[in-house]
């Protein structure tokens, strides 16, 4: 039995090639095969922007290898991270199993996403627990860390980094956005749409950005009704209202993957240009070290309540 604190660090996930799309897709739509139109259509977003290789996973990999030097170096010998992802392996549960078979006996769970939804991270932190359970691990969870001061730090950097170009006497809009949810989140009164106004109105603010709004991205091909406006409406809306620069900050997200590297800065940009307006994109905070010390700030604190 080991006296280390297990670290379960979980995230989206990603093919591993685009072989492996379907059976992704598959997991993502809950053992439902894609039609072959959806799979055609999302391998094709994968081909525009992967070139064989899927950010993603590069990205998670090094965001935990990122924290485990952050906690080391704070604590060192206490944690060991393990990755879980929740729609490719190693899945969730088999990051569980893997603590198990090293004697892990107590364990916290962190999600590569700062935002609370029942539909996003409680369905991580759900999936975690009900293994953990089976295997005799006792298992507490961060369940977000929105207002994070050196979150804010990080992005308030980007946005700061990111607007420096423009050009300062004319109006420029910046769009918060984040990956849109069915609109039934809201009958369960959840927290999601919530935090992400906290954290878009933290960072505007110290960012000394007046002109911002929030504006969904990404929805599903589902029938549900999704949170909207989704972001080509939005770029439309504010063009009619005669902005001619726009800066995406995608705070829901945290790595680059195709949610960012497709619906952004290819749909959106093209979405854009139709409008004639100039559209840049904050840089995504992957192994940001303000980043990977929220992280790790975040679990320590969870292992000092939990004890
Ligand atoms: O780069 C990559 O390979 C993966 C990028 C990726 C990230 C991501 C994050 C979130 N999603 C969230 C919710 C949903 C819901 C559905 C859904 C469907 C997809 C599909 C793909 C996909 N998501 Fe995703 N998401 C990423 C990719 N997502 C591909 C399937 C095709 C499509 O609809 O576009 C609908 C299915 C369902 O009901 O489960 C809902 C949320 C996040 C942000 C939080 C997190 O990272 O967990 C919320 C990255």
């Amino acid at each position: 039995m080991s006296n280390r604190v297990g670290v379960l660090v979980m995230s989206y996930g990603t093919p591993e090639s685009m072989d492996g799309i379907e059976e992704y897709y598959t997991h993502i739509r809950r053992g439902n095969a894609p039609t072959p139109e959806l799979l055609a259509e999302l391998s094709g977003r994968y081909e525009a922007v992967v070139g064989g290789v899927f950010p993603l996973r590069e990205n998670t990999n090094r965001q935990v290898a990122g924290l485990q030097a952050v906690l080391d170096n704070t604590q060192p010998g206490r944690y060991v991270c393990y990755q879980g992802l929740k729609h490719a392996r190693p899945y969730i549960e088999d990051g569980v199993s893997n603590m198990a078979a090293d004697g892990i006996r107590q364990a916290i769970g962190i999600v590569l996403a700062p935002h609370y939804s029942t539909m996003s991270v409680g369905g991580y932190v759900l999936r975690a627990k009900e293994r953990a359970d089976e295997l005799g691990i006792q298992m507490t969870f961060v369940e977000s860390y929105h207002l994070h001061p050196k979150l804010i730090e990080a992005l308030v950097d980007r946005v700061q980094t990111a607007i420096a170009p423009f050009n300062k006497e004319e109006p420029i809009k910046v769009l918060f956005s984040a990956h849109s949810l069915p609109v039934k989140i809201r009958e369960v009164n959840d927290p999601y749409e919530s935090q992400l106004l906290e954290t878009s109105s933290a960072v505007a603010e110290a960012a000394g950005v007046k002109d911002w709004q929030f504006t969904w991205q990404s929805a599903g091909r589902t029938r549900d009704p999704w949170l909207g406006p989704d972001i080509l409406e939005t770029l439309k809306e504010v063009s009619s209202a005669g902005y001619k620069q726009v800066l995406a900050a995608p705070v829901g997200f945290v790595s680059d993957h195709l949610e960012v590297l497709y619906d952004l800065d290819i749909e959106a940009q093209a979405a854009a240009k139709g409008l004639d307006m100039k559209l840049a994109r904050i840089q995504m905070l992957n192994t940001d070290p303000l980043y990977m010390e929220t992280l790790a700030e975040s679990v320590i604190a969870k292992d000092l309540w939990t004890q």
